[in-house]
């Protein structure tokens, strides 16, 4: 069970997300969801996504922390230091989610629910109810299924949504890794999690979503990520020391 007034802070990553930001952060108070925290973890956006942040906490009265780091340093790296903060903060329940508004606010209270029976829950485009924005073409949608299959098989994780950054957690799962253990920075970083949680033993659910295409801003995605993720992910089985 979890506690009626649960303790839910969102992990949110942030690089030049100045468009989107501010409707996420008031789409997310205006979920009304008791107890609600919020941790940015900004790598010194040039677009000023950082300060945004802050200026927009300052107004919340201190239920958005903001963690400004000097320079990039990859969404992975983001999301460790986002996850020890809300840990240290006394989190029950840790969610995480891009800013780019992909991940709908809808399935938060979704992801809590379904939370009430599992340690983990991974939002999927990929089982039934679940899809990508009716806005993305065919050969992308192939793409991305068929990266998606190739990533499962390659690493051995189980969830059908391998790459998902829609995650809600229970705290205990979060606080058993040792988070140095991830070594990605970029998409990868999103299966290491998942396989960590499955290997753990934690109960692991999938949530239906669709996948709704980046609001504003643009895109972070690079070759150094998709490199990265080919290296890492074959033999994160045998390298992972759970
Ligand atoms: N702090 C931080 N956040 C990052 C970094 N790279 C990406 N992000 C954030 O991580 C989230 C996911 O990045 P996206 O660029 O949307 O990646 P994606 O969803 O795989 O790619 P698209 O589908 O093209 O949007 C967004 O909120 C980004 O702002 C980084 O180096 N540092
Ligand atoms: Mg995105």
């Amino acid at each position: 069970m979890i506690k009626s007034a649960a303790f839910v802070t969102v992990v949110i990553p942030t690089y030049n997300e100045a468009d989107n930001l501010p409707t996420l952060l008031s789409g997310l108070f205006g979920l009304k969801i008791p107890n609600l925290h919020l941790v940015v973890v900004d790598d010194g956006s040039p677009d000023g996504t950082g300060e945004l942040a802050k200026n927009i906490g300052l107004e919340l009265n201190g239920t958005v922390k903001v963690i400004q780091r000097g320079s990039k340093k990859g969404l992975g790296t983001a999301y460790m230091e986002g996850f020890k903060e809300a840990l240290l903060m006394g989190s029950d329940i840790i969610i995480q989610m891009d800013a780019d508004l992909s991940h709908e606010l809808q399935y938060v209270p979704k992801f809590l629910e379904a939370l009430e029976k599992s340690d983990v829950v991974v939002g999927s485009r990929y089982i039934s109810g679940g899809g990508v924005s009716e806005t993305w073409s065919i050969s992308r949608r192939i793409l991305s299924s068929i990266g998606n299959f190739g990533i499962r098989i390659a690493s051995g994780v189980k969830v059908q949504d391998a790459t998902s950054g829609f995650k809600a957690f229970r705290a205990e799962a979060l606080a058993s890794f040792n988070m140095c253990q991830f070594r990605s920075k970029g998409f990868a970083f999103q299966v290491e999690v998942a396989y960590a949680c499955e290997k753990r033993g934690f109960i692991v659910r999938e949530h239906p979503i669709v996948f709704a295409e980046r609001s504003g801003g643009k895109s972070k995605m690079s070759l150094f990520i998709i490199l990265e993720a080919l290296w890492n992910l074959p033999t994160m089985r045998w390298k992972m020391k759970m």
